[in-house]
C-alpha cells in the first residue's frame, strides 16, 4: 500500500443493513414487498403518485430513527485522517455517512432528506411527510417530489465520479449486489484504467469476478478491519 493515495468508495444498502435499513435485493428486502416499477420509476410515480410518497414518506421517517453502525464510522474516521484524495460515493439516500460524520460522501442517487420541486427545479432540505402535497418554500406550488433517482434517470454528478476514478489508486466496494448501473460499472472502468479494486460483501455479488480481490463478511467487521490496515 506504499503507493496507495486516491481512493474512491463506492457503498450499497449493505452498508447500512446493520442499522435496521431494508437492503433491496436481499430476502425479505424492499423489492420483495414492492414492484419496482410501482415504486422507483417516474412512470410508477405519474401513475400513482399517491402510492409512490406514502412508500417514501415511510421510509424518509424510517431511516431518521436509524442510527450508524461501526462501517460508517470506520468510513468517518478513514475520511477524517486520510491525506490523499478521498471520495464516498454511495447510492444509499440515508444520511448515515454524513451522521456518523463523513465529509466526503456524494450522494449519486439522491437522497431521502431534501425535496425536489418539479415546478422551480428547486432542492429543499425534508424530514416530514409529502403525501399532503405541502407547498414548495421557494415557489409555494405543491409540486414536491422525493429527491431520489429512479431507473432511467440520470444518477447525480457522474463527471465527478469519474474524475475521481481516473485519479484514483484504489477503488473499494462495499456492500452492493452489482445490479444497478451505472454504480456497476464502476469496477470495469477503474480496472480499465489500471486503479487496484477490492470489494468488500456479505455474499458474492454479481460483479465479484471483475474485482482483484474480494472479502465476504459483514461490513460492521470487514470495514473497520480494512480501515485499519489502510491507516496503519
Ligand atoms: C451486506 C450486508 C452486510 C447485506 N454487510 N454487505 C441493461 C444494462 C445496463 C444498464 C441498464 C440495463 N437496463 C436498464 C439499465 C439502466 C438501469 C439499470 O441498471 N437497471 C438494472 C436493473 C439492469 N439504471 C438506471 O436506470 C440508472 N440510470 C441510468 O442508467 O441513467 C442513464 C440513463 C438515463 C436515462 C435513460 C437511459 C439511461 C438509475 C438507477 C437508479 C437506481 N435507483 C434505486 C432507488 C433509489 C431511491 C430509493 O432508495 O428508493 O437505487 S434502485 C436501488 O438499487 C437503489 C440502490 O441505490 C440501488 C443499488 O442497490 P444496492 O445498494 O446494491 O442494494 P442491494 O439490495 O441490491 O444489495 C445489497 C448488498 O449488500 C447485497 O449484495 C448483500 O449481500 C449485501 N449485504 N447485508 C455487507 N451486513
Amino acid at each position: 500500500m506504499a503507493d496507495l493515495r486516491n481512493i474512491v468508495i463506492l457503498t450499497g444498502a449493505g452498508i447500512s443493513a446493520e442499522s435496521g435499513i431494508d437492503t433491496f435485493r436481499s430476502e425479505g428486502g424492499l423489492w420483495e414487498q414492492h414492484r419496482v416499477e410501482d415504486v422507483a420509476t417516474p412512470e410508477g410515480f405519474a401513475r400513482d403518485p399517491d402510492l409512490v410518497l406514502r412508500f417514501y414518506d415511510m421510509r424518509r421517517e424510517a431511516i431518521q430513527t436509524k442510527l450508524p453502525n461501526p462501517a460508517h464510522e470506520a468510513l468517518a474516521r478513514l475520511d477524517a485522517e486520510w491525506d490523499g484524495e478521498l471520495l464516498i460515493v454511495t447510492q444509499n439516500v440515508d444520511d448515515l455517512h454524513e451522521r456518523a460524520g463523513a465529509k466526503r460522501v456524494l450522494h449519486m442517487h439522491g437522497t431521502h432528506l431534501n425535496a425536489w420541486c418539479t415546478a422551480c427545479d428547486v432542492r429543499t432540505p425534508w424530514t416530514g411527510p409529502l403525501i399532503d402535497r405541502p407547498p414548495c418554500p421557494c415557489c409555494g406550488e405543491s409540486a414536491l417530489r422525493p429527491d431520489v433517482v429512479w431507473f432511467g434517470e440520470m444518477p447525480y454528478e457522474m463527471e465527478r465520479i469519474y474524475a475521481a476514478i481516473r485519479r484514483a489508486d484504489l477503488f473499494v466496494s462495499i456492500g452492493t449486489s452489482g445490479a444497478v448501473y451505472p454504480a456497476a460499472g464502476f469496477v470495469r472502468d477503474a480496472r480499465n484504467l489500471g486503479v487496484q479494486t477490492l470489494e468488500l460483501n456479505l455474499e458474492r455479488s454479481e460483479g465479484s469476478h471483475r474485482f482483484h480481490e474480494t472479502r465476504l463478511g459483514r461490513a460492521s467487521e470487514l470495514v473497520p478491519a480494512w480501515v485499519g490496515q489502510v491507516l496503519s
